[in-house]
C-alpha cells in the first residue's frame, strides 16, 4: 500500500519534470528572415519563434542572441505564446500582429554573406534552440 504510493509519488514527479523539459524544447525558432529589404538598416529582418507543442507556454524572461557576435540580445517581457502560434522578434520594426517584438536595433543584425546563429534561451538561460539559414 504505502509502497505504491511512494512509486505513485515518484511517477508523478518523474512525468512533471519530463513534461516541463518537453515543454520547453517545443519551442523553436522556425525561421530567420535575414536579408531585409529596408537599405542599409534592414530594419525589416525577424526571426520567427514558434510554440510546436500542445500547452501554452510563457516567455517571460527568455531570451533571444546572435551567437555568432555575442549581441544584441533581447529579453522578453510576458508573453504567453499558444500551441500553434508563432511570434517574430525584428531587428526595429513593430509588428503588433506578430507580436511587437523587436531588437530596437539600429543596424543590421542577421548577416546576408555568412550566416549568423540564432540562438534561444528559456528564462533559466538553457539553450532550448538554435538556428542559422
Ligand atoms: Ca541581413
Amino acid at each position: 500500500m504505502c509502497k505504491t504510493l511512494i512509486i505513485a509519488v515518484l511517477l508523478v514527479i518523474v512525468l512533471s519534470v519530463l513534461g516541463a523539459c518537453a515543454s520547453d524544447s517545443n519551442i523553436q525558432i522556425t525561421y530567420i528572415y535575414s536579408d531585409g529589404v529596408v537599405f542599409r538598416v534592414e530594419s525589416d529582418e525577424y526571426v520567427e519563434i514558434t510554440n510546436l507543442g500542445d500547452q501554452p507556454q510563457d516567455l517571460e524572461h527568455w531570451s533571444l542572441m546572435d551567437i555568432s557576435e555575442g549581441y544584441p540580445l533581447f529579453t522578453f517581457p510576458s508573453c504567453i505564446l499558444a500551441p500553434g502560434e508563432s511570434i517574430r522578434v525584428y531587428t526595429n520594426e513593430y509588428h503588433p500582429e506578430w507580436g511587437g517584438f523587436s531588437f530596437e536595433y539600429g543596424r543590421a543584425i542577421w548577416n546576408n554573406s555568412e550566416p549568423d546563429v540564432a540562438v534561444l534561451y528559456n528564462r533559466d538561460g538553457k539553450e532550448v534552440s538554435q538556428k542559422s539559414y
